[in-house]
């Protein structure tokens, strides 16, 4: 995740089905740019049934934990990405952002997990109404940072360290 403290901390963003469903891939790339942060990793990924129980693997024993795995993966969801041999695909949006205090401004711009409670202005509590689908997911420190990055991006030219032309002036 970078370094930490840094201007090259980096953190890992999700848009989940539902935020790509919807159309908000843009937006949220946006924010994260006109923010300031630098995108050096994005991917289209329609996980497996395996990849989403490890990601959120500190929820197995929450009662929503099988409709969150089978929402990531290939479950519920009550729209069609993709049609593949009449298989449905459901297909989110993997990014690493890096830049001053990202893990933690990151949180803060997408804001709180039940788009209820979400300020206005974040990208939940303006774009969402149900904790089922908040359209993004964010790391919620470092160290979830690291094994996020690490689970969805292979180390090896996955991620790509560039300077825009104008990054003096952030
Ligand atoms: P995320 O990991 O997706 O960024 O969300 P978070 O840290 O803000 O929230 P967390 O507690 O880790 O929950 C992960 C995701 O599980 C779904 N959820 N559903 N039905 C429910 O009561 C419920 N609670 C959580 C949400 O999609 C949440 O983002």
């Amino acid at each position: 995740a970078g370094v930490k403290g840094t201007d090259s901390e980096r953190t890992f963003i999700m848009i989940k089905p539902d935020g790509v469903q919807r159309g908000l891939i843009g937006k949220v790339v946006s924010r994260f740019e006109e923010r300031g942060y630098k995108l050096v990793a994005m991917k289209t990924v329609a996980p497996s049934k395996d990849l989403a129980e490890k990601h959120y693997a500190d929820l197995k024993n929450k009662p929503f934990f099988p409709s969150l795995v089978e929402y990531m993966s290939n479950g519920a969801a009550p729209v069609v990405v993709k049609e593949l041999s009449q298989e449905l695909i459901y297909m989110s949006i993997v990014s690493v952002w890096e830049g001053t205090d990202v893990i933690r401004q990151g949180r803060v711009m997408l804001g709180a997990t039940s788009p209820l409670d979400a300020a206005p202005g974040t990208i939940r509590g303006q774009y969402c109404v149900s904790i089922g689908r908040n359209a993004i997911h964010g790391s919620d420190s470092f160290e979830s940072a690291e094994k996020e990055i690490g689970m969805w991006f292979s180390a090896a030219g996955e991620l790509v360290s560039w300077e825009p032309a104008n990054w003096k002036w952030v």
